[in-house]
């Protein structure tokens, strides 16, 4: 490969051998990081901490420094999308995030307004910059956006929702307005990437929380549609000259595997409920594999940790193009200290399956 990037993020993402496999969290960020909450506290609320770029790359550095991390994550949320197009965003104390005033119909849609990345989004990418400097090269910085069904599903929910009651009464009465609202949202997603990606960005993720909520066919026609407009747009060499991979992770999807293959990413993110040993031999040579731990795993002992550590990495195997991962992000009342066992686990357990994998062959 032309540029090979050298950092094991990178190169697990490109399917190039390593030496270790390489751990990132998703939400590795966030409130069970005490520095996480005193940091939020400074800066107001989690939407202020957003908007400001020197704490935002405070709180996305935290993790990274106090775990070692092969990768951080732009610390920001996938909702400032929606707010850029105009919807009003707030979060309540305690509960979700709140969407003002909900999209239920032709005339709502009218309401959206144009992004100019570099205006509305101005803030992320200030903070993209920064974050690069900060890490001065340590590790690569993921930059990340929500698919437009996610995003959709907020801005027709008004929120997070349990039954998807109004975006998929929308979805089978009129299909033909819930394309146009994720072909709208699917172009602002894709300026958005590009910007990050032109400001230093070394990857992007693309996260797919509510992908799982369809059927099967309704998740290729509305969410991987758009996601694979997306693809297609995306600006895949950074500002440096190296390539920019793309990871799709798309939640409770694992049986969809080669519709996502089918997209143009070169990761797929896995959640739990997908057997990592069939994924491996399904993709395999046409994608990398990123995840994919329950995530309750952490409320265990350090020795459990290991164990189930020990199990996922040999379910891979020592084949290059794993990126070890949660299946879905770290929650609010989990101990930092079982993080370090996690990492530690990955660190010294993949070395000693990659040697012996290595001795074999020689
Ligand atoms: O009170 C607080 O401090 C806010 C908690 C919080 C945090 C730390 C929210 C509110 N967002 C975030 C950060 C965040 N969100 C990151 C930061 C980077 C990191 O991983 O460290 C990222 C990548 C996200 C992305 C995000 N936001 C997703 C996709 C990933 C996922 O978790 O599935 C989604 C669905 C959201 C929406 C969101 N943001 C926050 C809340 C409470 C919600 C609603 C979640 C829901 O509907 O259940």
């Amino acid at each position: 490969m032309l540029n090979e990037p050298t950092h094991r993020f990178l190169r697990a993402c490109h399917s190039l051998p390593v030496e270790q496999t390489p751990i990132w969290l998703m939400r590795q960020a966030g409130r069970y990081l005490p520095e996480y909450m005193r940091v939020r506290q400074q800066a107001g609320d989690f939407l202020a901490l957003c908007k400001n770029p020197d704490l935002a790359t405070e709180v996305t550095l935290q993790p990274v420094y106090r775990f070692d991390m092969d990768a951080a994550i732009l610390f920001s949320d996938i909702l400032v999308v929606p707010e850029a197009m105009g919807m009003s965003l707030s979060f309540g104390s305690g509960e979700g995030p709140v969407l003002e005033p909900v999209l239920r119909n032709a005339a709502d849609l009218q309401r959206l307004t144009p992004v100019q990345p570099e205006e509305q989004l101005g803030y992320v990418l200030q903070t993209v910059t920064q974050i690069r400097q900060a890490l001065a090269g340590r590790v690569p910085l993921i930059g990340f956006s929500g698919s437009p069904w996610t995003l959709a599903t907020y801005m027709v929910e008004g929120g997070s929702s349990k039954t998807f009651r109004y975006i998929k009464g929308m979805l089978f009465d009129q299909p033909a307005l819930l394309q146009q609202l994720l072909d709208q949202i699917s172009d602002v997603v894709a300026d958005y990437l590009n910007a990050q990606i032109a400001h230093g960005v070394q990857a992007v993720q693309i996260f797919d929380t509510w992908g799982g909520v369809l059927g099967p066919r309704e998740f290729v026609a509305f969410s991987l549609r758009s996601i694979r407009r997306i693809v297609d747009r995306l600006q895949r060499t950074g500002a440096d000259g190296q390539p920019v991979p793309v990871i799709l992770f798309a939640k409770g999807c694992g049986a969809l595997l080669e519709e996502m293959v089918a997209t143009g990413c070169d990761v797929i993110g896995l959640d739990w409920t997908t057997d990592l040993a069939s994924a491996r031999r399904h993709v395999a040579q046409r994608a990398a594999l990123q995840g994919n731990l329950d995530p309750a795993v952490l409320y265990a002992s350090p020795q459990i940790i290991r164990q189930q550590v020990r199990r996922l990495l040999q379910d891979y195997g020592a084949h290059p193009g794993h990126i070890f991962n949660l299946g879905h992000g770290m929650a609010q009342d989990m101990d930092p200290q079982r993080v370090v066992d996690l990492v530690t686990a990955v660190r010294e357990e993949s070395r000693l399956l990659l040697q012996q994998q290595a001795l074999q062959k020689g």
